[in-house]
């Protein structure tokens, strides 16, 4: 049988994408929790500290998309880019990355340490420590290490802020509003793609895993309608955080 580990915090939206790729597309896999203050422990073999690191039979490779594309490769069945459709999926999964993904990081670019900054990075260090315990100095100060990430402060240097956070917010679920249309699942496609599955665990598991009161995506109906869709495809906690850290179940956020 092929051995398939993905290596990631379950906190990083680029592994929760790679993790609903393989929870899309039915492959058994590992998910191999990674230490945020020793990643060498997990994957020193990769050179850096880069997640999500995807290894199938022993081979290892990096990037989120690229790595959709090397599922389909080694498991065609129920593909996520389907070769008639690779060019519209490109172009929108450029959004995704370059737009989507990237506006998740938000909080910790704008630096400002609010209270509500505060706990957001407290809970986020508790969901890590649920896979990895960090020290509790460490998680502590959390909030702070958050602002000094150097790959977030790079992430800084490709969006607008001159766009406030709660502008850009709004822009952009209109955007995914209009990819997702009359549906049924991202552009058009009558059966969902790498593109539903790189979208969906960040739009839930806020809701799921105390992050948020609400499932604010759900406030837009295109977005509930066709998140009630894709869930149907997907595990009942299609995050890589441990169930016994979920607060509320996607299920009530749904319905
Ligand atoms: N373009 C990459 C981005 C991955 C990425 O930014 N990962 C972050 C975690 S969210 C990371 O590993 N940062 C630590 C580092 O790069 O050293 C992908 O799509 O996989």
């Amino acid at each position: 049988m092929t051995s398939v580990k993905l290596y990631g915090y379950a906190t990083s939206p680029f592994v929760r994408k790679v993790g609903c790729f393989l929870y899309y597309k039915g492959i058994e896999f590992t998910h191999v929790p990674v230490n945020p203050i020793d990643p060498r422990a997990t994957i020193g073999h990769t050179g850096g500290a880069q997640v999500p690191v995807l290894e199938i039979d022993g081979e290892y490779r990096r990037e989120s998309s690229e790595l959709g594309l090397w599922l389909d490769e080694v498991f065609p069945d129920t593909p996520l880019c389907p070769p008639e459709h690779a060019a519209k999926i490109t172009a929108i999964d450029k959004w995704i990355s370059d737009t989507f993904l990237l506006s998740i990081f938000r909080f910790a670019v704008d630096g400002d340490m609010s209270l509500q900054f505060a706990f957001r990075g407290w809970r986020l260090a508790a969901l890590l420590s649920a896979h990895t315990p960090l020290p509790e100095h460490v998680r502590n100060k959390w909030p702070e290490l958050l602002l000094m990430a150097p790959f977030i402060q790079e992430m800084g240097q490709h969006m607008d802020l001159t766009e406030t956070h709660k502008d850009m917010q709004i822009r952009i679920t209109m955007e995914l509003a209009a990819h997702i249309g009359d549906g049924p699942y991202i552009s058009g496609f009558d059966t969902p793609t790498m593109l539903d599955m790189a979208v969906f665990p960040q739009l839930v598991w806020g809701y799921m895993f105390g992050l948020e009161e609400s499932l604010s995506a759900a406030q837009h109906p295109v977005i509930k309608a066709w998140m009630q869709r894709v869930a149907k495809h997907l595990p009942s906690n299609p995050t890589l955080v441990a169930d016994e850290m979920m607060v509320k179940p996607l299920s009530e956020g749904l319905a």
